[in-house]
């Protein structure tokens, strides 16, 4: 048996986006078919959608979802029709080399679903990051359903998922950023600002943002930014330096994806100091500086992979601190839109008038 739904897909590099019929399978074993409530739009779908991240078009694009299981495969266990979740892309495997190591967060096996959405031509659909859930229902994984409180709002619960989850990881797990710290964050979109929470979190003595969009300074403000830096009309680097006596700060966390502003985020770390890459560069950058200026500073250049989260550990903490009111998660939802104006939410993305557009179903 199938299910016929609708979806958003991209056909092919750099071209709108569509919604279409999609077959979804019924689950087989280590399955579940989820009925989708809600899934950011967030800045990895317009990665897939450009062709930066691969050539295995058409995409089911959508990522960053809570829903309900509607059914399971045979023998599951652990999840049950009606359970409310939270869709991960990283299904530890508990097999992998670094699963075997204790290093679960660094999964390289992790689980997908077996059987293929399609086109109803027949055409296979590559869900993106193995979700793809701008989507009525999707199949997943069983391993890919977190299961929280369902007295988190859907949109707020998904935004876990990926880029709030990303974000907040990238300073609680990656680097992690310790009481008295000071951090600085280059790029203050959702994943950004999720980095300036988690620095918040974490007990961070300053917390510096920096963006080139006077808004999006205005809202890292909100969530717990002590000083924020237009690169655009001062030298981040310097500035930094200056705010934190002129040392640069103990973390850098770069939140966009491009060399000028990694660069940015090496110069502007204090010696033996730690820079975190979340933001996710497209295969043609490269990135040029002194050999010498690396072993001379010292420290740490870590990259961050889904905030290095455990969905497990992770998703239930967080959405426990947002129901105490700990984790102001509903600031980043900007709007709540309709399956059909994803395409326009890529291009308010693109004018940095939203942190996250979430589309509710
Ligand atoms: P976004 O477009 O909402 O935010 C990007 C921000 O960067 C915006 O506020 C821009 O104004 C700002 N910006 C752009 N260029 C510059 C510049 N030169 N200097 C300073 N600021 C600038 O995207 P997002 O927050 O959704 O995602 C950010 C990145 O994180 C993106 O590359 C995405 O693919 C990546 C991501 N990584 C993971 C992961 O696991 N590592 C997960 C989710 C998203
Ligand atoms: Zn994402």
């Amino acid at each position: 048996m199938t299910s016929t739904v609708r979806g958003v897909i991209a056909r092919g590099k750099g071209e709108p986006v569509e919604i279409t019929s999609v077959v979804v399978p019924d689950p087989g074993p280590g399955e579940a078919l989820v009925r989708i409530q809600a899934c950011g739009v967030c800045h990895t779908d317009l990665h897939y959608r450009e062709g930066g991240i691969g050539d295995d078009f058409p995409y089911l694009l959508g990522h960053e979802a809570a829903g309900v299981v509607e059914a399971t495969g045979d023998g599951e266990t652990r999840l049950a029709p009606g359970d409310f979740v939270i869709l991960n892309w990283r299904a530890v495997c508990g097999q992998c080399r670094a699963c075997r190591r204790g290093r679960p967060w660094y999964c390289f096996s992790t689980h997908n679903a077996r059987q293929q959405m399609t086109l109803s031509d027949g055409t296979p659909l590559s869900p993106a990051l193995g979700i793809g859930a701008f989507a009525e229902k999707t199949l997943v994984a069983a391993g890919q359903c977190t299961k929280v409180d369902p007295a988190v709002p859907p949109e707020v619960a998904g935004l876990l998922g990926c880029g709030v989850m990303a974000g907040l990881g990238a300073a609680l797990n990656t680097a992690p950023v310790t009481r008295g710290d000071t951090v600085a964050v280059i790029g203050c979109g959702g994943v950004g600002d999720a980095a300036v929470l988690g620095a918040r979190l974490a007990g961070a003595a300053a917390i510096i943002a920096v963006d080139i969009d006077p808004r999006k300074l205005e809202w890292a403000r909100e969530f717990g930014a002590t000083h924020v830096v237009n690169s655009r009309e001062t030298d981040p680097v310097a500035r930094i330096q200056q705010l934190t006596d002129g040392n640069g700060a103990d973390v850098v966390i770069e939140a966009i994806g491009r060399p000028e502003t990694y660069q940015q985020a090496f110069y502007a770390r204090d010696l033996a100091g730690t820079v975190v890459l979340v933001g996710v560069p497209t295969p043609e950058m490269r990135l040029e500086l002194p050999l010498l200026d690396f072993f001379g500073r010292g420290g740490a250049l870590k990259s961050s992979w889904y905030g290095d989260c455990l969905p497990e550990r992770d998703f239930p903490l967080l959405t426990g601190l947002y129901l105490q009111g700990r984790l102001p998660l509903d600031k980043f939802v900007s709007e709540t839109i309709a399956l059909e104006a994803v395409e326009d939410a890529f291009a308010k993305m693109a004018r940095g008038e939203v942190l996250r557009s979430v589309v509710k179903l």
